[in-house]
């Protein structure tokens, strides 16, 4: 069976996901595109052969779209997620869920009143090899129990419109749903501290942070969000257990010798660093659909918890202090998420 989607915002990422839906998954054509802007939307449906149509609750209704990925500005994905629930269509939601937690809960309570999971949130370095090698290790037991872990979020450069709020909310949110994952753990607290900040930025921006997290376990976890480190897309992770040490491992990339030096590239943005893990996010996502199965990827509950512990960070940011974060029990409909 080909799944048939439905895609809202032809932007930078929701042209990459046409593409990859196009050419590299199996199983799966885009068959409506839409976007605000109706004269970016019509080249990126027509390349692919789809139709482009008026706005998203068309599309949603579309009798030929069996599923839909949005990928338009994050305040408007609550809208077109509940559309799409209302519709009883799978939604495949890119990150941030919805920006504030009232519309997470809408969307999670929808969900249960539905009665089956339609929602998987975008956070794909849960389909990263390295990270799920990781997963493995720690699930294992190999490095004893966790105890600490030490990450960093590089991109090259921010734009203007880049506010140090969005440090934690477009950002440390893919550290903060990949640590939930990692550790099967909840993040209770958060702090943030404002190093020196780097010349190399806008000025309203804070930049570097350090984002400091406690778990319910009581690990701890430090976050570089390093937005204008000038040199390149660089993501680390180390997890520091009992009776060893597990660590993300850097992309292969040749090690090139020449002229007296000896150097390898580093990646300059998400896109190549997580093209791998995106393909697969994508794969497994209409292999579930054309099973006829639930998603198995991240749900709405971690979509909400992602945006409590965010709004929580932010609140650090601002205050200087030690933020609780207040997520609810977690309801049984949700108790067979992969954490
Ligand atoms: P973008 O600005 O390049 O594209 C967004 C597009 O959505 C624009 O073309 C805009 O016109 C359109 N749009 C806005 N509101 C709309 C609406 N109501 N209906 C239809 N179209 C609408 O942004 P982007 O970089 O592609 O980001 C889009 C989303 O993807 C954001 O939520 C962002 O956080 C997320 N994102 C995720 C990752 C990741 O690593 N997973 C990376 C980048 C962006
Ligand atoms: C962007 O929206 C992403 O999701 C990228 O993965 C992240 O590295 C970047 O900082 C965000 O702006």
């Amino acid at each position: 069976m080909t799944v048939r989607v439905g895609v809202i915002g032809a932007g930078m990422i929701g042209q990459d996901h046409v593409r990859r839906l196009t050419e590299v998954v199996t199983g799966a054509e885009v068959v409506a595109v839409t976007d605000l802007d109706a004269e970016r939307a019509a080249p990126v449906a027509a390349e692919v052969g789809a139709r482009a149509v008026t706005d998203g609750a068309d599309l949603i209704g579309q009798s030929d779209v069996d599923a839909v990925v949005v990928t338009s500005w994050g305040p408007t994905h609550a809208e077109h997620v509940l559309a799409a629930i209302a519709a009883g269509k799978p939604v495949f939601c890119e990150k941030p869920l919805a920006t504030t937690e009232e519309d997470c809960r809408r969307i999670v309570e929808a969900e249960i009143a539905c009665g089956r999971r339609l929602v998987q949130v975008g956070f794909m370095r849960r389909y990263d090899a390295g990270y799920r090698e990781m997963k493995r290790v720690l699930d294992a037991g190999e490095i004893g129990t966790p105890l600490m872990v030490h990450c960093a979020h590089r991109n090259a450069s921010a734009p203007e419109s880049y506010r140090s709020e969005m440090a934690a909310q477009d950002t440390a949110v893919h550290e903060i749903d990949v640590l939930r994952w990692l550790l099967s753990d909840e993040i209770v607290s958060a702090q943030v501290i404002k190093p020196r900040a780097t010349t190399k930025r806008y000025p309203h921006l804070q930049d570097p942070q350090i984002m400091l997290f406690e778990t319910a376990a009581g690990v701890r976890v430090d976050l570089e969000v390093f937005v204008n480190c000038r040199y390149g897309y660089d993501i680390q992770c180390e997890t520091v257990g009992e009776t060893g040490l597990v660590r993300l491992p850097d992309p292969a990339s040749p090690l090139v010798r020449s002229a007296g030096t000896s150097r390898v590239a580093v990646h300059q943005d998400w896109r190549d660093r997580f093209a791998a893990a995106f393909d697969v996010e994508f794969q497994e996502w209409v292999n579930t659909l054309a099973a006829g199965v639930e998603p198995t990827g991240p749900s709405a509950w971690d979509g909400y918890a992602a945006t409590v512990i965010t709004d929580a960070t932010v609140e650090a940011l601002h205050s200087g202090g030690v933020v609780g974060v207040a997520i609810k029990d977690r309801p049984e409909f949700y108790a067979g998420d992969v954490r």
